[in-house]
């Protein structure tokens, strides 16, 4: 062993996306611009999540978002990073932001797609050096371009999703996503600032042996899940929890495992918000062979009645989730 490193740096995202741009029903080419937007700007995030400890941009921003948590100040540098990119393109008309109180009007009737976007996910991560996230739904509009968005262009459920995907932000940045036909995971190369093709069709394994869960809600949750959860460790499972819900589903899709975010006996429907942190991860879990439910309903089936919805979710591993679902029934 020379101790050398190869690195595969061969097939770029622009490059990928451009090629797979045919398969598309609609060949535009606005949906692949929006993936490049999106892209472009989990650079320039990435590039402020790295030097997070130098710069005067971690700690709170004095100020608490909608679901009433402190916002971070990276978390509002994100937000305006990945808005501002999707409001430059001209191809989306409506954002929905975990950052953001209500629906965001382009004002842009002639954009077709709608996106929903968790633009840092993890922010309890974010002063500590720990993994951290964006997650984004790409939706099309249902109303014809030319008049005003309305609710059904939004609040639409995640099978209608025409591409999602994420961004970690980890020991490298990684870009996994998908158009509905498998997923695919870049890696970034921040030299050449380009994300290079390093995971082709994502498969996740379809049993594990990580278990997902934040352990501490336990006393509050049903159970039937800690059942299921002795199962798993007498089957020999390993406890793994980040608490960034995309480094925690990624290691899970890469390894085999089960991601938990139950209904607690104060939060009734668990702590996941279904528009822009679920719904992007239930795609791309079932894209590669995985799973995702809220217990009851296939996570994508879910029709949301509101833009901060929040819901129940067991992810992952698709004979590992069936198991949860079993262990549900008692
Ligand atoms: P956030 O949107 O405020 O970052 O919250 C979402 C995060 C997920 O990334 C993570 O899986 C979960 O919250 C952790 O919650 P908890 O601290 O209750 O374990
Ligand atoms: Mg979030």
């Amino acid at each position: 062993d020379s101790g050398k490193l190869t690195y595969k740096v061969g097939v770029t995202l622009d490059r990928f996306i451009k090629s797979k741009q045919q398969d598309f029903p609609y060949a535009t080419g606005e949906l692949s611009q929006i993936l490049r937007d999106i892209a472009l700007a989990s650079k320039i995030v990435s590039r402020e999540i790295s030097r997070a400890g130098l710069s005067d941009v971690t700690g709170a921003f004095g100020q608490t978002n909608v679901q009433g948590e402190e916002q971070q100040k990276l978390d509002v540098v994100a937000n305006v990073r990945f808005t501002r990119a999707l409001t430059k393109g001209g191809e989306v008309c409506a954002v929905v932001s975990e950052e953001e109180d209500l629906v965001i009007d382009l004002e842009n009737s002639k954009g077709k797609y709608v996106v929903a976007i968790d633009p840092l996910d993890g922010s309890s991560n974010i002063d500590v050096n720990v993994s951290i996230g964006t997650i984004f739904s790409i939706y099309r509009r249902k109303t014809p371009t030319g008049s005003p968005i309305q609710e059904q262009d939004v609040l639409q459920k995640g099978s209608d999703q025409v591409a999602a995907g994420y961004v970690l932000y980890g020991s490298s940045t990684m870009l996994v996503y998908s158009t509905g036909n498998g997923a695919n995971g870049f890696t970034y190369e921040r030299s050449l600032g380009e994300f290079f093709l390093s995971h082709p069709q994502m498969q996740m394994p379809v049993d594990g042996v990580i278990y997902t869960i934040n352990e501490g809600l336990t006393p509050h949750i049903n159970p039937n899940i800690l059942s299921y959860l002795e199962g798993c460790k007498r089957k020999g499972a390993t406890a793994r929890y980040i608490g960034s819900l995309v480094a925690d589903f990624h290691r899970n899709l890469l390894k085999g495992g089960i991601y938990l975010y139950p209904p607690t006996s104060q939060a009734p429907n668990g702590k996941i918000r279904l528009m822009y942190e679920a719904n992007a991860l239930a795609f791309i879990a079932e894209q590669v062979g995985g799973a995702a439910t809220n217990g009851t309903e296939r996570i994508l089936d879910i029709v949301p009645q509101s833009l901060h919805q929040r819901t129940p979710i067991y992810i992952g591993s698709k004979n590992m989730v069936a198991g949860l679902e079993k262990a549900l029934l008692g």
